[in-house]
């Protein structure tokens, strides 16, 4: 089995770029450590503060954003960092040439009941010409990332990670701290009997999601002629892994709840990065109207709606917004 840096190097990704992903990576073996410590870490706890989306604040959400932070600002390679706990980007160095989005804890509500979690990051190269302090550097498209990748804190510690390349998985050896390659070129099947979808926002949805899930729901009885089976993790990061692992369809889509948040998942730090992983291993990641790399960004912690994972699926999905 490889270590990360000459699997990368194999697949020549320059050297800035993987020294860069290892420092990002050293956040997270720490992270997995404090996760499998569960109540021992003293960290697995809610604060009394909310953070930009409103959401309170988890103690793990806190340590791992500090963690992150330090660690990447720390790397000369890296100009700014933004995050979703933090309001706006966060300077680096000057001459850092890239840039990183982060959700440094994925799936917060699963903090207490010791269930999945993970973290997800996004880097691309920084502008040139740009101030580190000038937060529209990251006002990129997906399609300008130059690696994307999640951390699955589970029952082992999982790395999904491209670099353009494909994607492959690899696993924390916790007996010498060193990710392993453990799977090269993922990829998602086409065709799935699989979903994933918060189903408690049904009433919320648009008529053609309706549609299309009453479809999947009616199972051999109705128009797809075979059964389907539902799974809903509550942190994406979850729920990918499984559809790059055995394939599937995973959706946020748009709701009515609060007709000022249509959407729920974030562009930078949650789809972006999604997006790439899933394209890599021959899946399809769009929202009801497009590819979700190819939006341009106009504020850091925009949303979207999200449909992705096994290709003929989502295909499927989308003709019934035409
Ligand atoms: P948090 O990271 O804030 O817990 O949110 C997780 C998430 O953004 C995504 O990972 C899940 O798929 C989704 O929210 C779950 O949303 P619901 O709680 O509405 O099902």
């Amino acid at each position: 089995m490889q270590r990360i840096a000459p699997a990368l190097r194999e697949d020549n990704v320059p050297l800035d770029l993987i020294s860069l992903i290892k420092t990002i990576l050293a956040a997270t073996k720490e992270i997995s450590f404090r996760v499998g410590q569960g109540q021992l870490s003293g960290v697995l706890g809610s604060t009394l503060d909310e953070n930009i989306q409103g959401e309170i604040q988890k103690q793990l959400d806190v340590v791992s954003n500090q963690l992150f932070k330090d660690i990447t600002l720390e790397s000369g390679f890296v100009k700014a960092i933004s995050s979703e706990e933090e309001e706006t980007s966060v300077a680096g160095h000057e001459t850092g040439k890239y840039i990183v989005s982060f959700d440094p804890l994925d799936g917060s509500s699963n903090i207490e009941i010791n269930s999945l979690i993970g973290t997800i990051f996004s880097i691309m190269e920084a502008p040139e010409g740009m101030k580190a302090a000038d937060p529209d550097m990251f006002k990129q498209p997906g399609t300008k990332q130059v690696c994307a990748g999640y951390v699955l804190y589970g029952p082992s510690t999982v790395l999904a990670l491209t670099t353009g390349k494909g994607t492959h998985f690899y696993t924390l050896d916790k007996t010498h701290g060193s990710y392993m390659l453990t799977e090269r070129n993922v990829k998602i099947p086409e065709d799935t009997a699989e979903f994933a979808i918060n189903m408690s926002n049904q009433r919320s949805w648009q008529q053609p999601m309706k549609n299309y899930i009453a479809d999947l729901l009616l199972g051999k009885e109705g128009p797809r002629e075979k059964n389907f089976n539902m799974r809903w993790i509550a942190a994406m990061v979850g729920d990918v892994h499984r559809l790059l692992v055995r394939g599937g369809i995973f959706t946020y889509p748009s709701d009515n709840r609060d007709p000022n948040k249509p959407y729920k998942l974030r562009l930078m730090y949650e789809a972006n990065p999604m997006s790439f992983l899933v394209e890599q291993a021959g899946g399809l990641s769009v929202t009801s109207t497009g590819r979700i790399m190819e939006i341009e960004p106009t504020d850091i912690h925009q949303r979207v709606e999200v449909i992705l994972g096994s290709k003929n699926e989502v295909e499927k999905c989308l003709s019934y917004y035409k």
